[in-house]
């Protein structure tokens, strides 16, 4: 390839972000090493899934992080940036199935794509650590984890139900699921399956979580925080022991208002309760009841519980026993009530739940009133909605008369002391499902052995290795089960013939300790050195999609207090701060509406094409200078251009310029030398480092911070420099011309580094570092001027140094000693001698 002449008049990025690029790897600027000496930073954006689509809004995201890096380089840390591959997942499945094409080589194709689009923009990696989850060097680490999860009792083997398609005869991911039909059979219903599956259990760690999230108040945005915490829900209640009046078999409830108990006017069990399959055979209404219960266990839980499905139910012909009344209620089955969740079982109170109420209406149940509004008293039968405030307890035995408040921890004490019930708390959050009924992922390291079970893979056998030669054609099932090399195995236990297992581990999972993996990417004994991890850990500043503020992070989270606990690492917090950058939108041109950028949503601005046309430093430079990063921001080609013009510009002033630039002074200027214009661009140039480095540190302003830099330019584009300049202008010019460029640096490093140089500096501006501010320079300087009326002295004022005429006449007139001697007078003529008088010719 001819690169063009890479230096001159003509801004020619392509040539010169390729040379900067090339420099860069030869001088491994950015390959990070601990070092005690200098402070440390980690900055990281969120491992990207390479799916052969990259845009300009993820291009946004990666633009953020490196200006971090940059950023904090310049600023002397020692800063830790890398970058891999998050390469396991359903999509290469796809792609094998629909374009039979292998999954690892679509996906190492897609890789390839991906690094050489992050390469062309410059982005400031350590490629040296750079790790794929697919390869078998990182995932017999997954591998291990999920060992250490069995040691500690925190993995398990549960039946549980997945999205199942008879055509597929394979299960199916929830995104595989459209409209209720499978993806690749829009005629087959999907059907819920019970199979065995793997679980972490990360609801042992739920309190800790919780707990926690007071750690991270500081770096995290509170929205995220919010979102977490409502993730996990925590909910304080009660459980109390109902009994199934004809059986005796308990039926406990949770119920986070145990104040209503009096209320209960029937019981509703989920449609998966054990107790079901227990009481109902050989009764009468056992093919009613198990006819519903079945299909409604068919119908996901999402669906079940949404707030426009009808509730609906069947009664069972037993009761329970309420333990405070001794009276008996129908116990009924229902969609709504959710296996998943505290006991599986309702306690319904109609007249203080709604959804109770609904369920009551429409099936003719009764309703009973036991907490009164003492002010609008009200009666079941004409109640149109339930009453959920609080107010007075009636029709409550003990309780009646008290505020319902107050009798809520009163009301658990009592069944506690009679052994019915006791204080409990509930989390909504759930185990998490990591197996995968897939091929393209990490194979779950166990044999299942006729004899023994389940026995775990020794550690010496790692990796478990998934095998290449798989066949998609029967375009059914997992292919790993017809792979008889693969299915073979011995029980490490009793070493009789066994099979292995052909689950495979969730992706989530691969990508929520890769942060410390690449601390040592290619350690071959552990997936990680202790003592390195400490040194770099946690991530100082994270970086991605508000689409992972629930479950990668938690998961993440989650992991790093598992290895703390388990004696792996010092902390207990993987990532100390957290950015969520918004999306990049783009208005269709067919029909004006405004979306996300998407590649179903067919707005796409594909970065290659932009970058060949403009250049890696204009792209960067407009996805940040285009509105604040946190929020959404619509994409204009005409914005574009506009940050194409500034560089050009620029450039164009250095070349015209460069001699002036390259001969004049540097080093600490002396403001009391400097005439009015000289301070006012030097006092400018300082205003602006002070001004970008604050928006630098507190909270991404970016946009703010390029604006300002653009101020700067244009006013040292209207500071007068010639060959016949006073030596100390020249000065402080080459200052603000530098200044623009040393601040520009973590935004458009490319034309940064050249212009850099272009001023006679070597080659190396992280080095140089980013610019102090003159304090001394930021207040303007003041001179005293004489204010004459009608020529005589009448009084001095105040103003800074190179106030323009207009002002410094308003200044004059609103002294007020001038004032008291105009009164009566009407001004005729100012006339202004700048920083020296005024005179006010009155009459
Ligand atoms: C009686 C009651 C009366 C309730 C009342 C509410 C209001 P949170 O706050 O989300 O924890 N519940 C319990 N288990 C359930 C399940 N498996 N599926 C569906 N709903 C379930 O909600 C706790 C409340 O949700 C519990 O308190 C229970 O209804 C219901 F006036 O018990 B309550
Ligand atoms: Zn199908
Ligand atoms: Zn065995």
């Amino acid at each position: 390839m001819t690169v063009k002449q890479a230096t001159g008049a003509d801004y020619i990025p392509d040539a010169i972000e390729r040379k900067w690029q090339q420099r860069w790897a030869e001088a491994r600027v950015f390959e990070a090493e601990a070092d005690p000496a200098r402070p440390k930073y980690y900055v990281l954006e969120m491992l990207p899934y390479p799916s052969g689509t990259l845009h300009m809004g993820h291009m946004r995201n990666y633009t953020i992080g490196d200006v971090v890096a940059r950023y904090k380089r310049m600023r002397g840390f020692n800063v830790l940036h890398p970058m891999g591959w998050d390469a396991f997942g359903l999509p290469a499945e796809n792609a094998a199935i629909q374009h039979g094409i292998e999954p690892r080589t679509w996906t190492l194709n897609n890789i390839a794509e991906f690094k050489r689009v992050l390469t062309r923009f410059g982005f400031s990696y350590d490629w040296r650590r750079e790790i794929s989850t697919c390869e078998p060097e990182y995932y017999r680490w997954n591998q291990w984890f999920f060992l250490r999860m069995l040691e500690r009792n925190l993995a398990y083997r549960k039946r549980s139900r997945v999205n199942w398609c008879p055509k597929c005869e394979t299960v199916l991911a929830n995104e595989q699921v459209v409209e209720g039909a499978c993806w690749r059979h829009e005629d087959t219903p999907v059907e819920q399956k019970e199979l065995e599956q793997w679980f972490l259990r990360i609801t042992a760690y739920a309190e800790e979580l919780l707990r926690d999230i007071a750690l991270l108040r500081q770096g995290w945005p509170e929205r995220v925080l919010v979102m977490q915490e409502n993730w996990i829900g925590r909910s304080e209640g009660a459980r109390i022991d109902f009994v199934v009046t004809e059986t005796g078999d308990p039926c406990p409830v949770f119920t986070t208002r145990p104040d209503t108990v009096y209320g209960v006017t029937f019981m509703a069990i989920a449609p998966e309760h054990p107790l079901l399959q227990k009481i109902m055979r050989g009764r009468p209404r056992e093919k009613e009841v198990m006819d519903f219960a079945r299909a409604q266990m068919m119908i996901s839980a999402a669906q079940r519980t949404d707030d426009a499905t009808r509730k609906e139910g069947v009664f069972t012909g037993f009761h329970v026993t309420n333990p405070y009344t001794g009276e008996a209620v129908p116990l009924w089955v229902t969609n709504y009530v959710l296996m998943e969740y505290g006991s599986g079982a309702v306690m319904a109170v109609p007249a203080h739940d709604q959804r109770d109420f609904d369920f009551a209406k429409t099936y003719g149940l009764s309703v009973k009133v036991v907490i009164q509004d003492p002010a609008r008293p009200m009666d079941p039968s004409s109640m149109d909605s339930a009453f959920v405030e609080d107010g007075v307890m009636v029709n409550s035995g003990p309780f009646n008369g008290r505020p319902n408040r107050e009798v809520l921890r009163d009301i658990v004490r009592y069944a506690k002391e009679r052994g019915f019930g006791d204080f409990e708390i509930n989390y909504r959050i759930r185990d998490w499902l990591i197996s995968r009924q897939r091929y393209w992922g990490a194979p779950i390291p166990i044999i299942h052995c006729p004899e023994c079970g389940a026995v775990p893979v020794p550690e010496k056998d790692l990796p478990v290795l998934l095998p290449d030669d798989v066949d998609f054609r029967a375009e059914r099932g997992n292919p790993l089960e017809r792979h008889e090399a693969f299915l073979r195995a011995s029980c490490p236990k009793c070493g009789a013939p066994a099979r292995r297992e052909t689950d495979t581990i969730a992706q989530w999972l691969c990508s929520c300790w890769y942060f410390l993996r690449f601390v040592n990417p290619r350690l071959r004994d552990r997936p990680f050195d202790k003592d390195d991890v400490n040194a770099w850990l946690p991530v100082d500043q994270y970086i991605g999609g508000i689409e992972h503020a629930v479950l990668h992070l938690l998961y993440s989270r989650f992991v790093v207090k598992v290895l703390h606990d388990a004696g792996y690492v010092s902390f207990v917090e993987p990532f100390g701060a957290l950015f969520t950058q918004g999306m990049i939108c783009k208005r269709s041109e067919k029909t004006g509406e405004l979306a996300k950028m998407s590649k179903s949503k067919g707005n796409v601005v594909s970065p290659d094409e932009l970058v060949r046309e403009y250049g890696a430093d204009t792209l960067r430079l407009y996805t940040l200078f285009i509105g604040p990063p946190e929020r959404d921001a619509e994409w204009s080609d005409r914005g574009i251009e506009g940050a194409a013009r500034f560089l050009k510009r620029l450039w164009a002033r250095f070349y015209e310029r460069r001699e002036l630039i390259a001969a004049a002074g540097s080093g600490r200027l002396d403001v009391s030398k400097m005439d009015p214009v000289e301070r006012e661009l030097y006092r400018q140039t300082h205003q602006t480092i002070a001004d970008v480095s604050r928006d630098m540190e507190g909270g991404f302003h970016f946009n703010g911070a390029i604006a300002r830099i653009m101020e700067l330019a244009n006013a040292a584009d209207e500071c007068d420099v010639s060959r016949e300049s006073r030596p100390i202008r020249l000065a402080v010019y080459r200052e603000a011309m530098e200044t623009i460029v040393r601040l520009l640096a973590p935004f458009a490093p490319h034309i940064a580094e050249e212009l850099w140089t272009v001023a006679g500096h070597a080659p190396g501006i992280i080095k140089a570092g980013w610019p102090e501010v003159d304090r001394t320079a930021l207040e303007r300087e003041t001179v005293e001027i004489v204010v004459q009326v009608n020529g005589k002295v009448r009084s001095r004022i105040t103003v800074p140094v190179g106030l323009e005429s207009g002002d410094v006449e308003k200044a004059a007139l609103a002294d007020e000693r001038v004032k008291r001697f105009l009164e009566g007078l009407t001004v005729r003529k100012v006339i202004v001698v700048p920083n020296r008088l005024v005179n006010i010719a009155a009459s």
